[in-house]
Order: C-alpha cells, then sequence, then structure tokens
C-alpha cells in the first residue's frame, strides 16, 4: 500500500478553508486507500515565536479539528511531531545535506522573513523546509498531500533524497507531491491575486472554519468578484467568481460546469447567497464535532498517544538506517 505522509500548522487557533480544500480535504480521502500519517507540525510552528500556553492549546485544538474534518484514527495515524523526536534528528542530517544557497533560495522564507525583517528572522524560520524533508523522508512517503505554496519544498526533499541516496546508497523513497489541480490554491474572498492565508489576508478575506457561521456567510456574501455580470469559471480573467466556484464546487461536489448553468442568466448575488448557505451547512457540523472532540481530552490524548507509538516505530527504523549510513558509530 502507497504511503502519504503531511502535516499542518498549529499556530492560528481555526484551520482556514484554504488549510481545508487544499489539503486536509485530501488527507481524509487518501486514508481510505492509502497507509497514511498525519501529524500537526509543533515544531514549525515555533519558527515564529509562540505563547506556550496558546500553542498547547492550539495543537489539541489542531488535532480536534482533523478528528472533526474525518480523519478516523482506525484509519490513518495522527500524531502531534514533537512527540517523535527522529523529526528533529533527522532534521540536523538534512541540514548538513543542504546548500546555504539552496535554502535561501526556498520562496516561503523570503516572503515570510521579508514581512518580519530578515534581521529578525529566525534561523529555524530559515531551515524550515529542511525539517520539512525530515518530516516526509522519516516515513519514506510516496505521495505528500499539499496546497500549491508547498511544491517548491517538495522538490526540495526529492532533490535531498535523491542526494542522500547516491552519496550513501538507496535508503529513501524519493516522493511525489499530491496537489490536486482544482483546489491548489484557495484564494483570499477580498484579494482573487493572493492565496488566502492566516498571516497575509484581512480577516474579511480569510474564512476561519470556526468563526460564527454567521460572521462566514458575511464574508462569502461580500466577496470581491468583477465588473463583469457572467458567472463563469475563468481564473485569469474572472478570479473573483472562479474561486468562489471552485468552493462551491468542492464543498457541493457540483460540477463547475452544472454551476455554470444553473447560474446562467442570475446575478452574483444569487451565486454568493447560495454559497454562503453551503458554507453555514459546512461549518455548523464541523464546529459542534470539534467542540465535542475538545471536551473529552481523554480520547484526544490516547488518540495522540497511539498514534505517536505507530509513527516512532516507522521513524525510528528510518533513523536508526540512516545513522548507519552517515557513518555514526552505534551506542552499545
Ligand atoms: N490558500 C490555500 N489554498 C490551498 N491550500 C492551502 N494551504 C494553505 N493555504 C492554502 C495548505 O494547507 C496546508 C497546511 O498549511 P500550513 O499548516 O503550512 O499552514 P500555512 O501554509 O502556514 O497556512 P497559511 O495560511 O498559508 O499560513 P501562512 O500565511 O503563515 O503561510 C498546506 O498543505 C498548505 O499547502
Amino acid at each position: 500500500v502507497p504511503r502519504v505522509l503531511s502535516g499542518i500548522q498549529p499556530t492560528a487557533g481555526s484551520f482556514h478553508l484554504g488549510n481545508y480544500l487544499g489539503a486536509v480535504r485530501q488527507w481524509v480521502a487518501l486514508q481510505e486507500s492509502h497507509d497514511a500519517f498525519y501529524m500537526v507540525v509543533d515544531l514549525h510552528a515555533i519558527t515564529v515565536p509562540q505563547d506556550p500556553a496558546e500553542l498547547r492549546a492550539n495543537t489539541r485544538l489542531a488535532v480536534a479539528q482533523l478528528l472533526a474534518a474525518g480523519l478516523d484514527p482506525e484509519r490513518c495515524t495522527l500524531f502531534v511531531q514533537s512527540h517523535v523526536p527522529e523529526h528533529a534528528q533527522l532534521a540536523w542530517i538534512m541540514n548538513c545535506l543542504t546548500g546555504f544557497g539552496e535554502a535561501a533560495r526556498m520562496t516561503q522564507f523570503k516572503d515570510k522573513s521579508a514581512k518580519q525583517g530578515a534581521d529578525r528572522a529566525s534561523v529555524g524560520l530559515f531551515t524550515y523546509p529542511i525539517l520539512q524533508v525530515a518530516d516526509i523522508l522519516l516515513y519514506q512517503a510516496n505521495e505528500v498531500p499539499v496546497g500549491e505554496d508547498q511544491r517548491q519544498h517538495i522538490e526540495l526533499t526529492r532533490d535531498l533524497a535523491e542526494r542522500f541516496n547516491g552519496r550513501f546508497g538507496a535508503t529513501f523513497t524519493v516522493p511525489e507531491p499530491y496537489i490536486l489541480k482544482e483546489t491548489a490554491k484557495i484564494y483570499d474572498l477580498q484579494d482573487p491575486s493572493i492565496k488566502m492565508s492566516k498571516s497575509a489576508s484581512t480577516p474579511k478575506g480569510l474564512v476561519n472554519l470556526l468563526d460564527d457561521p454567521k460572521t462566514t456567510a458575511k464574508k462569502v456574501r461580500s466577496a470581491v468578484t468583477d465588473t463583469d455580470t457572467v458567472i463563469r469559471f475563468d481564473a485569469e480573467h474572472k478570479p473573483g467568481v472562479s474561486n468562489l466556484l471552485t468552493i462551491y464546487s468542492t464543498l457541493t461536489g457540483a460540477g463547475i460546469g452544472a454551476l455554470e448553468e444553473k447560474y446562467e442568466g442570475k446575478g452574483y448575488g444569487a451565486l454568493k447567497t447560495d454559497l454562503a448557505e453551503v458554507m453555514v451547512e459546512f461549518v455548523t457540523p464541523f464546529r459542534e464535532r470539534t467542540q465535542q472532540y475538545l471536551d473529552d481530552p481523554e480520547t484526544l490524548d490516547s488518540v495522540l498517544a497511539k498514534g505517536a507509538e505507530k509513527a516512532r516505530a516507522v521513524a525510528a527504523e528510518t533513523l536508526a538506517h540512516t545513522y548507519e549510513r552517515v557513518g555514526f558509530l552505534p551506542a552499545k
């Protein structure tokens, strides 16, 4: 059975619609067909300053949301990254294999450090993609379900896996990105030229799944479209409308063509009102389920304990093999 691995940061509290449609939704589907490993990446979270109590609470909240979204601990391995020390251990080896210039070319680092001021960005933020390489290679993942913004990091993972294998002998599976064309990039509702993101979007442009459903409906109804009136998918010329059609289609299963037909001769208002309703129907039970998992910390803890145990079994084997390849003297 092919293996998938992916992770999500616990930093923002609520997942946003881009996280869900771009990544988590695929995770849920892939647990049926793949040996699936999913984690909440708290080591990645601390690449920017975090309040300890908030980080802990947000990590639980992330797990609760993943379960609410449909991850089933019987069908996948769900764990918290810091519960598996091998991530940091393999990351060190990968750090030593990566060129400084190679790491400096990562566009996400360039964007994020520019926002913080280059001198304030941590070295951890700089090596973030290399920790991600370790995350993936530890599990010998065949595919990595992520949004488009992660493509460059998967490329780096492939390069480093090949480099290590070439230098030390076949050790790592070289993974492929699993990026669905339709939902690879969900756009900001107020500025459809940028991706919906917790750091770059304004509150009105960002749909948080745990927002009050009324707030969500309002955001959808005030989404920016264009001065044309036709409801048609055209990502280049009509990015706002196309984004709404993508969201609508993915949440309901209706094809884009069918939606274009349904809204022929109707105005943007009708599309937005209906999509607002679709969103409310989606987020309302999601919020309830998330709360139920939060209210049951024992179940949550036991899911994570089991997940960490399963993850560590795989990670420890890969790390031991890697240590041997590198030439570390085995501890007796
Ligand atoms: N707008 C998006 N469209 C499609 N996929 C997206 N992802 C994020 N935004 C979109 C995917 O969500 C997964 C988890 O991402 P993360 O935990 O790394 O969160 P992030 O990338 O930090 O989320 P943001 O909002 O994009 O944060 P900032 O603003 O800090 O960069 C990933 O698979 C990601 O591709």
